[in-house]
């Protein structure tokens, strides 16, 4: 896709006009994490990435912006297909509407956790899942932003969350819970599906990789005299509760006077962050009923410090 493609986005998309114009809402409705409302003139919006474009730019734009938004990168059709795949392992737990494709991701309304959980950790081990995460497309890319061959960590989470759950992602960095291993560690978000705002997305800080670092900073400072075990756990006595910085949005933005950056994603895009870059979701709140599913895996160049605390399949349990 040519750069010229990403001009819309970058200077006239809808979505911008929006922030821009201060009315950025969904509907009537403003946008809410966690139930707390985000404020539109604490939002904006990513900035999206050609995938085409020479490493070395992306590479700058990484360091600059803590994040790369890369549209179209997986092939959109792959993509969809995965995500039929994956919802038609559920189609006997009564989690999706009858009648309806599995490819839509439609929820019933119902969940038996007890049937999706063991559903979703099956799907966690396939190796359907584990090949679309390992495809030549992804690792051809981190060998060359890692500067060497790249690992894949074992611990690949894939993420669905069904409309009007009273749960999104608190804000956090990734290094929180990766202490173990280097600090260049990067993380990859893909959604599986198209993701528009309604649907509950990934929303970063913006600026917010030199927070990180500043906070890690503290920790690294306060975590000293605990046993090195302790030291990089995400749930030790200097810890917020589950590692997460906090789930008020707004009062966050507030008091780093900094804006949350939005986007609509659409299946095929893969979005790269740092892993001291300050990030959260938001209620899936769509109205069509569609479950936002997602995957988050991390790689990092095989020569440096591996976290071994990731070095198996990621549970519900597992507490990392
Ligand atoms: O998908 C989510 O809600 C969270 C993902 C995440 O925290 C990550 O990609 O690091």
């Amino acid at each position: 896709m040519g750069s010229g493609a990403f001009a819309f986005l970058e200077e006239g998309g809808a979505l911008k006009q929006a922030v821009n114009q201060g009315r950025f809402q969904l509907g009537e409705r403003p946008l809410t994490s966690n139930s707390c409302p985000l404020p539109p003139e604490r939002l904006g919006t990513l900035t999206p990435s050609d995938p085409a474009r020479p490493l070395a730019a992306l590479k700058e734009q990484y360091r600059a912006q803590g994040y790369l938004w890369l549209r179209g990168f997986l092939p959109h059709n792959e993509v969809l297909a995965f995500r039929r795949r994956f919802f038609t392992a559920f189609q006997n737990t009564g989690l999706l509407k009858p009648g309806v494709g599995p490819a839509d991701g439609i929820f019933s309304g119902l969940e038996d956790k007890r049937q999706t959980n063991k559903v979703l950790m099956e799907q966690a081990r396939t190796a359907a899942y584990e090949s679309f995460c390992v495809q030549p497309r992804l690792w051809q890319f981190f060998d060359a932003f890692l500067d060497g061959p790249s690992y894949l960590h074992k611990r690949k989470i894939i993420r669905y969350l069904t409309p009007g759950s009273d749960w999104a992602t608190p804000a956090h960095y990734d290094l929180i819970y990766l202490r173990g291993g280097t600090e260049r560690v990067v993380s990859s978000w893909i959604p599986l599906g198209d993701i528009p705002l309604e649907m509950g997305g990934l929303i970063y800080l913006e600026g917010s990789d030199a927070l990180g670092r500043k906070m890690e900073t503290e920790f690294v400072h306060r975590n000293a005299k605990l046993s090195p075990e302790e030291r990089i756990s995400a749930y030790n006595k200097n810890m917020s509760e589950g590692g997460w910085i906090g789930k008020d949005l707004a009062a966050m933005a507030d008091r780093f006077d900094s804006r949350w950056l939005v986007a609509d994603y659409e299946a095929g895009d893969v979005v790269v962050h740092s892993p001291y870059m300050i990030h959260a979701s938001t209620d899936n709140t769509d109205s069509r009923g569609r479950i936002r599913l997602s995957t988050d895996i991390r790689y990092q160049n095989v020569r440096e410090e591996i976290d071994a605390r990731w070095n198996n399949h990621w549970t519900l349990e597992d507490m990392l």
